[in-house]
């Protein structure tokens, strides 16, 4: 069903041009997106999205850095002599508001929307099929890091502060724990334990960066494989979902693109024999992010990349976990019956193990690569 608002914005002339048809797009849980189709064939069509102010409080720091990367990638594609800048990268479009041009818009429910030129004709794909598809994954990624690279990061607003701060995240679980609001510690004690026995070895990163051994750089923050854009040749497009883009190092998103496209079972598999690394998907991954991204990556940061994979997982586990203990309030959205963030902790729990088991592997194929 169209919403109200959706219909508001298209009744009050916000948009660009004469508009045909609305369809819903997608089924993302955090945006709600909308293709707007307009009469006129010359003129492109728009996705038009709520923007979850839930999670993004910050709308104008949120589009003003979509605002940045999308322009600063666009001139690196205009470099590189790109033939097709604009199905390479997000193009922003402004709605029309009080005679001027905004880069979003507030409806009368308090929603905030905003809207891109729509890429026809390419797909998302849920799962990575095959290790060719892994290394398509990676290099996407590594492109993203790439074109940023020398992005320079002061006007950068960090939305989602600490987003990736691990013992903030163990910070928190500590302090759940200890106020146990809804009663549930007792059964999960040796998941707790589990997790606390590794807080140091997962502040290494933290510690790397704070004594500046390796550089922070504006990197996705959400790179599954859902977030890769294909033209419906196959051909390799850009990212979307630009909206956790923020400094971070980057072995989070080599990390957590391994964590979400190379586990043998879902995120949250009720079946802990299925979950587990699948290690040629994880090799295709790195090989495809390396053949972008080596070329500016400090030897530190080429030493760090192997830590990723299951420093984010440890992360997930510990943030799914404190949600749980927590009374589901952060992943509430997600969570359809009364164990699930539990679940999910202990399906990340079994993947940290696999990736643990793995660790010289993955460390010495990015050293072979590197
Ligand atoms: C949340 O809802 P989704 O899947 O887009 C979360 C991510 C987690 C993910 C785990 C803003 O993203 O960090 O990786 O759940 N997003 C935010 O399923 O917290
Ligand atoms: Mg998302």
């Amino acid at each position: 069903m169209i919403p109200q608002s959706v219909a508001e914005i298209i009744a009050v002339g916000l948009l660009p041009y004469p508009v045909k048809s609305i369809e819903e797009h997608g089924d993302g849980l955090i945006n709600f997106t909308y293709k707007i189709n307009t009469k006129n064939p010359d003129h492109p069509n728009f996705l038009l999205q709520k923007i979850n102010s839930r999670f993004f409080r910050n709308v104008d720091g949120l589009q003003h850095n979509i605002r940045l990367v999308t322009d600063h990638i666009r001139k690196k594609l205009e470099e590189e002599g790109c033939k097709d800048i604009n199905r390479h990268v997000l193009t922003p479009e402004c709605i029309q508001c009080n005679g001027s041009c905004q880069a979003y818009y507030w409806d009368h429910n308090g929603d905030y929307w905003r809207m891109y030129v729509f890429i026809e004709n390419a797909n998302t794909f849920e799962k990575i099929g095959n290790p060719a598809m892994a290394e398509l994954a990676g290099k996407a990624f590594g492109r993203f890091h790439r074109h940023l690279s020398d992005f320079d990061a002061k006007d950068f607003c960090e939305v989602l502060p600490n987003f990736h701060n691990t013992p903030l995240r163990v910070e928190s679980l500590r302090k759940t724990i200890e106020i146990d609001p809804e009663g549930r510690l007792d059964k999960v004690r040796s998941d707790v334990d589990f997790l606390l026995s590794r807080v140091e070895r997962y502040s290494k990163i933290i510690e790397m960066g704070d004594k500046g051994l390796i550089p922070k750089r504006i990197i996705h923050q959400d790179p599954k494989f859902n977030n890769v854009l294909f033209d419906k040749n196959g051909e390799l497009l850009c990212v979307i979902d630009l909206d956790t883009v923020m400094p971070g190092y980057v072995c989070y998103d080599l990390g957590d693109s391994i964590r979400t496209g190379a586990n043998r079972g879902e995120e949250d598999d009720r079946n802990p024999d299925n979950v587990g690394l699948d290690m040629d998907i994880c090799k295709g991954i790195i090989k495809g992010y390396l053949s972008e991204a080596k070329s500016f990556l400090t030897p530190a940061e080429l030493d760090s990349l192997a830590y990723g994979p299951a420093l984010i997982t440890y992360e997930h586990a510990v943030r799914f976990l404190d949600d749980y203990l927590d009374g589901d309030k952060y992943f509430k959205y997600k969570t359809s019956y009364p164990q699930h963030n539990l679940v999910r902790a202990r399906a990340q729990i079994k993947l940290l193990q696999s990736m643990e088991e793995s660790y010289d592997k993955i460390a010495g194929f990015v050293k072979s690569l590197s």
